[in-house]
């Protein structure tokens, strides 16, 4: 386990940098990633980011500039907020035993690098790539911009409970730099298409709740994205929805995928562990915030099954 001053060595010492995001990237892996290539290059460094096909248009313009060219040289692989094996984008698959170091922030990383920096008490990795880009004397403007949109994007614009003062005290030295954080908040958290207040509506409309209205589940057919013609845009961060409905402590969001899996988002509070209740379905994550694949099942009986194993695992409230 490498520290920060650790992972400054480490990419000092080499160069020409391949880096991995995840599969349907958010903002926390694509900013690691846009501010690590960033701070490469400023010390000096060859650095590009593997191409990721389901970037979505909302974080598309942090990444100009930054991609592979076909046929890229690399010689070092570095993995940002990719915490599974299951998790790597196809056109990465070959890379998963070739990551030289994995920087990340989840419970449940694998273990797949030869070396990694994996810190579960930061509610963003963008908490970790701060300390990497103030070792290297890099935290410029430029690399600061994408490393606010990481860690404001991972805690709901720094509302969710893995939020520390330590978040904040990342995010006040990031602004301190002069980026325009206003502008980011206001596209990602301020923000929402018409085809999203639809969708929302209908969802609102539509939500059950079992356990005596503490457990909510908000589902998502493939029907639904068909009928309001949605884009994967439209669909980001669906998984807080659920949770805003008072008395309830555990959100289930489930997005029902093109080949019929259903794709779970599991939200908790205190009484309900959502990495052991994911865990169930091969998924994993957070304490607070999991995820699974659950296949094989159609919508109630997918419901049916991530509803017991949420009462399962839930203890005393
Ligand atoms: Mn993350």
């Amino acid at each position: 386990m490498l520290s920060s001053a650790e992972v400054a060595e480490f990419l000092r010492a080499h160069d020409n940098y391949l880096i991995l995001t995840h599969k349907r990237p958010d903002g926390d892996t694509l900013g690691c990633a846009a501010a690590l290539a960033l701070m490469l290059r400023g010390a000096g460094k060859t650095a590009a980011l593997l191409p990721n096909e389901e970037v979505t248009e909302s974080y598309a313009p942090y990444l100009e500039g930054l991609w592979a060219a076909e046929g890229y040289a690399w010689d070092t692989v570095v993995s940002v907020d990719l915490a599974a094996r299951n998790l790597f984008p196809k056109n990465a698959e070959p890379l998963r035993e070739r990551v030289d170091l994995a920087i990340d922030h989840h419970p449940s990383y694998e273990g797949f690098a030869a070396r990694c920096c994996v810190r579960p008490e930061c509610a963003a990795c963008g908490e970790i790539l701060y300390e990497v880009a103030l070792a290297l004397g890099q935290l410029t403007p430029a690399v600061a911009l994408p490393l606010y949109v990481a860690v404001a994007t991972d805690t709901g614009c720094f509302v969710y409970s893995n939020v520390t003062a330590n978040t904040h005290r990342v995010a006040a030295a990031l602004m301190e730099t002069g980026i325009d954080c206003r502008a980011v908040n206001k596209r990602h958290f301020r923000t929402k298409s018409k085809k999203r207040l639809a969708l929302e509506g209908r969802l609102l409309r539509d939500m059950e709740f079992f356990d005596g209205g503490r457990v909510v589940v908000v589902q998502v057919p493939q029907a639904l994205r068909r009928e309001l013609a949605l884009r994967e845009d439209d669909m980001e961060d669906l998984a807080a929805l659920g949770g805003q409905v008072e008395g309830t402590d555990c959100s289930i969001t489930m997005r029902e995928q093109p080949d019929g899996a259903w794709k779970i988002s599991l939200r908790s509070g205190a009484r309900v562990n959502a990495t052991e209740v994911c865990k169930k379905f091969g998924g994993g994550g957070h304490r607070a915030a999991s995820g699974c694949v659950i296949e094989g099942m159609d919508g109630e009986a997918a419901k049916r099954a991530i509803v017991d194993a949420v009462l399962e695992a839930a203890g005393d409230a």
